[in-house]
């Protein structure tokens, strides 16, 4: 029997998700909304971008683009999120080290990774795993152990359906279906809690985020975020709806040419749950879920991340952003100021090596011409470059969003210790390394392009 494609089961499953969360999250449903009537007008007011968008990422795409995220506490639990991905054709890309910015976790993001896979639906999901080890107190470490030792964040059929798709190389329609059903429910949000009110507190006061991981039978989804052609605007428009916005947009200021990801949330919701109290429920609440928003630019080479790297750090030693919105205009303007000298025309960009460029013949049915090299072609006008969409994710604007939603008064700050070893042993995978895939993916394009020419040998 025919098999549906990776592709189509990720998007039928983004598509589920996105309904899912739609019901439980109304403000969700509101920003989706406004993002896709502000993506219309920008589109319509720039058709130059409108004709880029076509010939790079795909147009399409856009109304259905989304990421979310979610917390797991084990390698057990992390390792059969890769299988599940799998099936729907998402890889685990780049390993970020949250602790640096005091949260205890770590972090890779499951996309899709081909031109084409990207172009049919981008969905990701940022997923951390807890380090437990990094809960100082041993008693509520070995009440954590215990909890994830527990639960079990997979339906039955979810895990046979997985196994199913690895030994027979995908699912039928009717198990796909049954598939992203099943999936599903791995994400949902459960308003039970696994423990007693007393047992949440304590794990609540050593990290907010240690709580909110453990003390739930799920991984449930907290956030989707859907992708902006104009950040700013959403960011100002939120009031109008009702919604308030974080207090600055993380990641680079507002530019010409867009770098990297910016990206801005509203507060997690407080939300009714309860807590089990003997063999009685009683009533108490969580805040977990969140809205965000996100605009995508160019991929940066080593080059351009570190020139990124240095300036955001500029920024952050003259000043921090409050979290009452108090020196919002003061952070606006220093970061203005800082990356005034990161070049902001795409020409300058790709000259300097700060990006990374899809390449393509101006002239694809034209007669053969011979050129001497990429660059001759580029100056006669005979192949033509556009950014690369960066799909990944950056760590400092990352804990900025953890930071804002988990309150930002938190108290334990374990020390900085990336160990990606350590995941990728929990992941059962190694982590695919974002800038040699951006680099492979502008080779192939510059392959392409260059196959439309004769190359003149040059003495
Ligand atoms: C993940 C926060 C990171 C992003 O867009 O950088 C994230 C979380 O809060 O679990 O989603
Ligand atoms: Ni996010």
């Amino acid at each position: 029997m025919s098999k549906l494609t990776a592709n189509e089961i990720r998007h039928n499953f983004a598509q589920a998700m996105s309904d899912m969360f739609r019901e439980e999250v109304p403000a969700y449903g509101t920003l989706v909304d406004m993002v896709a009537a502000i993506n219309d007008t920008t589109l319509t007011a720039n058709p130059g971008l409108a004709e880029r968008l076509k010939a790079t990422d795909g147009i399409d795409r856009l109304s259905a683009e989304r990421h979310g995220a979610i917390r797991v506490g084990t390698g057990a639990e992390l390792s059969m999120l890769r299988r599940m991905f799998a099936v729907m054709g998402m890889e685990p890309v780049g390993y970020y080290d949250l602790s640096v910015a005091g949260i205890p976790v770590h972090s890779t993001a499951f996309r899709p990774i081909s031109a084409k896979s990207l172009a049919h639906n981008p969905f990701r999901i940022f997923t951390s795993l807890l380090r437990i080890e990094l809960i100082n107190d041993p008693a509520l470490r070995q009440v954590a152990r215990d909890l994830m030792a527990s639960r079990n964040i997979f339906t039955v059929r979810a895990v046979e359906l997985i196994k199913q798709a690895e030994s027979a190389g995908g699912l039928t329609q009717a198990e796909a279906d049954e598939f992203v059903t099943e999936a599903l429910e791995t994400f949902r949000w459960h308003s039970n809690a696994q423990v007693d009110q007393d047992t949440f507190e304590q794990l609540l006061a050593q990290h907010r985020l240690i709580a909110d991981v453990v003390c739930f039978k799920g991984p449930h989804i907290n956030h989707l975020t859907p992708r902006t052609l104009d950040i700013d605007t959403v960011q100002t428009d939120m009031p109008k709806h009702g919604i308030t916005a974080k207090a600055v947009v993380e990641g680079p200021p507002s530019r010409n040419c867009p770098i990297l990801l910016r990206q801005t949330s509203f507060k997690a919701l407080t939300e009714a749950v309860r807590f089990k109290q003997g063999d009685a429920w009683v009533d108490g609440h969580h805040t977990a879920r969140f809205g965000e928003i996100e605009q995508r630019g160019v991929a940066l080479t080593p080059k351009g991340r570190g020139l990124y790297d240095a300036m955001l750090n500029n920024v952050r030693a003259r000043v921090t952003p409050a979290p009452d919105g108090s020196n919002a205009d003061a952070y606006t303007a220093v970061l203005a100021e800082e990356f005034a000298a990161f070049p902001d025309d795409w020409a300058t960009i790709r000259a300097q090596g700060l990006g990374y460029f899809h390449y393509f013949p101006t002239n694809p049915g034209g007669e053969p011409v011979s050129i001497q090299s990429l660059e001759d072609a580029i100056t006669k006008g005979l192949i033509c470059f556009a950014p690369i969409t960066y799909e990944d994710f950056l760590p400092v604007s990352a804990a900025g969003i953890f930071q804002s939603n988990l309150g930002d008064e938190d108290v334990a700050t374990p020390e900085a210790d990336a160990n990606q070893t350590l995941f990728e042993q929990e992941l059962g995978a190694s982590v695919l390394d974002p800038f040699a895939h951006y680099a492979g993916l502008e080779q192939q394009s510059i392959d392409a392009a260059l196959a439309h020419f004769s190359l003149e040998q040059v003495a």
